[in-house]
């Protein structure tokens, strides 16, 4: 369904009643290349979609929150004040982004609001992160003077899945969420917190998702152990080299690596190599993007589903699947997308490639698996803002 603020505000004033509220908007991400490495204070390399979440809210000063969301046709309300919250994970977030943006002594002094998306959910184009970022965003407008700068907004969305979702997710979707920028990439250096935007305009390709429908879910998922085991192997090496400041996989080397394989076992080490590869990738993929070399992305992007699928062990059948026939269709670069477990492959496609591609993966995945994916072409958007 394409999501009006039309149809956002009809449903506020039927489920809520009373005057109109502000309308704010957040969208997913999709990430060209740096999966899995921003926890390992690595690169990333996001970009907005113009899919996303769109939220009418209207403080109401009575602390509780009054929250419809329109895509479940759920209601609930709940105290700002205690701290238990409401069960559903969809008021959850809200929940988390509320009492964190408290924490940080915003007086927010409750709201009515109502909610709805169009990022595919589980496709792994953090649907949750919009959600999170977009009342980051408002509650900063609405409550806080706009006092909050960006990067403390999406480390509030970081936090809540921390601390309500229990995913302990690195910044890379907040992150995108709130800054994105129509047109343009970013690189972020998860370590530093620095960034710059890449305009994307790659002449001759498009970038195509093509959603498996695998639901991806990284609550309660084997997501938290990847990243266990990369802190392991992290605490094994520093625990080596005390005399450098080694904190995450960034400052580690193959050699380091090398150094602490039979302690830490074939998981880890696995694990902890794809990192330090995908740390590199994401570097020579900027190289490459700046000397237009989209061949050498492509083969970037290949290199990094094969790590995810084989070393980090976050891949399914149907998305390899995707994969191999992106490969066997002359696709230039192809891979899993997001944290993995499901969802979507994202591909760099040559333009004179495309409608066969498209219509090979649709009509081989429905032979093999019954369904057909869906596909989503991908158009860079804005971050977080407020429409009206
Ligand atoms: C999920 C997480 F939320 C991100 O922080 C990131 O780790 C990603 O998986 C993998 O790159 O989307």
């Amino acid at each position: 369904m394409k999501l009006t603020i039309d149809d956002v505000k009809t449903r506020f004033i039927k489920h809520l009643g009373g005057e109109h509220g502000s309308i704010y908007a957040s969208p997913g991400r999709i990430n060209l290349i740096g999966e899995h490495t921003d926890y390992n204070g690595g690169f990333v390399f996001p970009g907005a979609v113009t899919q996303g979440m769109i939220a009418e809210i209207r403080p109401n000063g009575t602390r509780t929150i009054r929250a419809y969301s329109i895509d479940l046709k759920d209601y609930d309300e709940f105290s700002i004040d205690d701290e238990k919250g409401p069960n559903a994970s969809h008021f959850r977030y809200i929940f988390g982004v509320v009492r964190e943006m408290m924490a940080l002594g915003v007086p927010v002094e409750g709201f009515d609001t109502a909610f709805a998306g169009d990022v595919p959910n589980g496709a792994g184009m953090s649907s949750s992160a919009a959600l999170e970022s977009c009342y980051a965003f408002a509650i900063n407008d609405l409550f806080g003077d706009n006092k909050i700068d960006k990067m403390t907004l999406a480390k509030v969305g970081q936090a809540t899945e921390h601390k309500y979702i229990g995913v302990n997710c690195g910044i890379m979707d907040q992150f995108a969420s709130i800054h994105g920028k129509k047109g343009n990439l970013m690189r972020l250096d998860c370590r530093s917190g620095e960034f710059e935007y890449f305009p994307w305009n790659p002449q001759g390709y498009k970038l195509v998702l093509i959603n498996s429908c695998v639901k991806h879910e990284l609550v309660g998922s084997p997501y938290n152990d990847r990243r266990n085991s990369c802190e392991n192997v992290v605490k094994h090496i520093a625990a080596k080299h005390p005399e450098r400041q080694i904190e995450t996989l960034r400052d580690c080397t193959w050699e380091d690596l090398e150094e602490v394989k039979d302690e830490v076992g074939e998981t880890d080490t696995k694990r902890a190599k794809y990192v330090l590869g995908e740390k590199d990738r994401v570097l020579a993929v900027c190289d490459a993007l700046e000397a237009g070399d989209y061949e050498k992305v492509g083969e970037m992007m290949y290199q990094t589903h094969e790590g995810l699928s084989k070393d980090y062990e976050v891949s399914c059948e149907e998305l390899d699947f995707l994969n191999e026939v992106a490969r066997d269709c002359g696709v230039t670069g192809s891979r899993i997308m997001g944290g993995g477990f499901g969802g979507c492959t994202i591909n760099l496609v040559a333009d004179e490639l495309y409608p066969n591609f498209v219509e090979t993966a649709k009509a081989k995945f429905k032979e093999k698996y019954g369904k057909t994916p869906i596909v989503i072409d991908v158009v860079i958007g804005d971050g977080s803002r407020k429409l009206c």
